[in-house]
């Protein structure tokens, strides 16, 4: 289990597999110098941006899934306490961001499936739903990809969305961290705080 989370009433996660722009996205969002892994796997512990004064976390959350040179038994850890940490702050947790590399996650699912297997993504969103925790499939790096709509169709079907992609435009955010586009994600996220009575927070995704 994870230590050290600060005990606030609100908080938003960010979620996803390793290396698909969680940390990029938590800098853009707080401003903040979070560690950024040349290396997947870097985030083993979750980053904190804390506001007391708001009673109010953004957490960026290990990444799970395939990490280069990271014992198998111990990905495994990372996700049962991913798992753990939102099973147990489920009641404080306003919404959820799955990040996801658009660029490459159709291959990704694609080889999960061939071999049986739920992919993460998927799984994980599946859990979400299951808690009931609004949850933004943020679509990252589409400065990366070519045929932009035809992309977000096949993930938007993945996820069980049928497309085309833009009816789900409350739930699928295409976002480049990197450049700080992210003006879909921060429009769904203040619905989402909007909905849920907390125009406090506002400011903090503007
Ligand atoms: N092209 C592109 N690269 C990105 C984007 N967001 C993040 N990256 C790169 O993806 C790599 C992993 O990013 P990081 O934030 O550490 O991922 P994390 O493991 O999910 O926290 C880094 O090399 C980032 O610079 C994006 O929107 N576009
Ligand atoms: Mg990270």
């Amino acid at each position: 289990m994870f230590q050290g989370r600060p005990a606030r009433n609100s908080e938003i996660i960010l979620v996803g597999r390793s290396n698909v722009g969680k940390s990029t996205l938590m800098r853009n969002i707080t401003g903040r110098a979070f560690r950024i892994g040349k290396k997947p796997g870097v985030t083993r512990k979750p980053n904190f941006y804390d506001h007391p004064q708001h009673n109010f976390l953004i957490t960026d959350l290990p990444g799970f899934g395939f990490m280069s040179g990271v014992e198998r038994t111990y990905r495994e850890t990372i996700k049962t306490d991913v798992v753990q940490y939102v099973e147990s702050n489920s009641n404080s947790i306003l919404a959820a961001v799955l990040v996801i590399d658009g660029n490459s996650v159709i291959e990704i699912i694609d080889r999960h499936l061939s071999r049986g297997d739920i992919p993460h993504d998927i799984d994980f969103y599946n859990f979400l739903i299951d808690l009931e925790i609004p949850t933004i499939l943020a679509i990252n790096k589409i400065d990366k990809i070519n045929n932009l709509d035809a992309s977000l169709d096949t993930i938007s079907t993945s996820f069980g969305l049928p497309q085309p992609w833009k009816q789900w435009s409350d739930i699928i955010a295409p976002i480049s961290a990197k450049k700080g586009d992210l003006s879909s994600m921060l429009s769904i996220l203040r619905t989402l705080l909007h909905d849920a009575k907390h125009d406090d927070l506002l400011q903090f995704f503007k």
